[in-house]
């Protein structure tokens, strides 16, 4: 009985299934329930959960990526705290010392152009005279000489009074002079007269006075009126 109902069926599976592993599930359901003709499928199961990851070795990093795009611009940050005031200060400071040094220059560079305008004078000992052989009156020969920090020719020996006289073209005045005392002879400078060269007959306060000394072509003084004008003689440091 159970070979005559079932055997149809084997025999049907063994003809229609060309899979062997098919016919074999057959032949265990075949062989516990009446098998009629095969069921349609069944609807698909729920999803099975997440399967935990796998224990396999690890994979190489990869490449870097491409560089991304730029990011927005970020807003403006804070203030920063307020710079140190010394540092002001300390270029305050060297400007001003610049620009004393630019006046002292200026002085100089004043003073060498002066001190041009002469010829190169003569040297005594450590004394340099010099003349530009213009004439003038006394007062502006002091001015001119006092123009570039020199004084007008004191000669205190025979030695300087040769070298005035090598320097000179013509009579010219002395930085020497009576104006404070009739009859004293001081140097401009201060002081009495350490040497003196006077002609025969002079000083003589001739006419309505003569304060004023000139040094002759031949080396000897005379008193003369500081309004006349003579040769100016400047000395100087050599
Ligand atoms: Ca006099
Ligand atoms: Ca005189």
């Amino acid at each position: 009985m159970f070979l005559s109902s079932s055997l149809p069926v084997f025999l049907l599976c063994v003809v229609t299934a060309s899979v062997a592993e098919v016919c074999e599930n057959a032949e265990k359901t075949c062989s516990v329930v009446n098998c009629g003709t095969p069921g349609r499928d069944g609807r698909d199961g729920p999803k099975g959960e997440k399967g935990e990851p796998g224990q396999g070795l690890r994979g190489l990093q990869g490449p870097p990526g491409k560089l991304g795009p730029p990011g927005m611009v970020g807003p403006p940050g804070p203030k920063g705290a307020k710079g140190d005031p010394g540092s002001n200060r300390a270029a305050e400071a060297k400007l001003e010392n610049l620009e004393e040094e630019i006046r002292i220059l200026k002085t100089q560079l004043d003073h060498l152009r002066k001190l041009q305008i002469f010829s190169l004078g003569k040297q005594s000992g450590k004394k340099l005279f010099v003349t530009n052989g213009e004439k003038m009156p006394f007062s502006k020969v002091k001015a001119l000489c006092a123009g570039f920090q020199a004084s007008v020719a004191m000669p205190r020996n025979a030695q300087e009074n040769q070298a005035i006289q090598k320097v000179a073209t013509d009579s010219a005045f002395l930085g020497i002079t009576d104006e404070e005392t009739e009859g004293q002879f001081m140097y401009v400078t201060g002081g009495r007269l350490a040497y003196s060269n006077w002609k025969k007959d002079e000083p003589n306060n001739h006419g309505s006075g003569e304060d004023c000394v000139i040094l002759l072509k031949d080396g000897l003084w005379n008193d003369i009126s500081c309004s006349s004008s003579f040769q100016a003689i400047c000395e100087l440091p050599a």
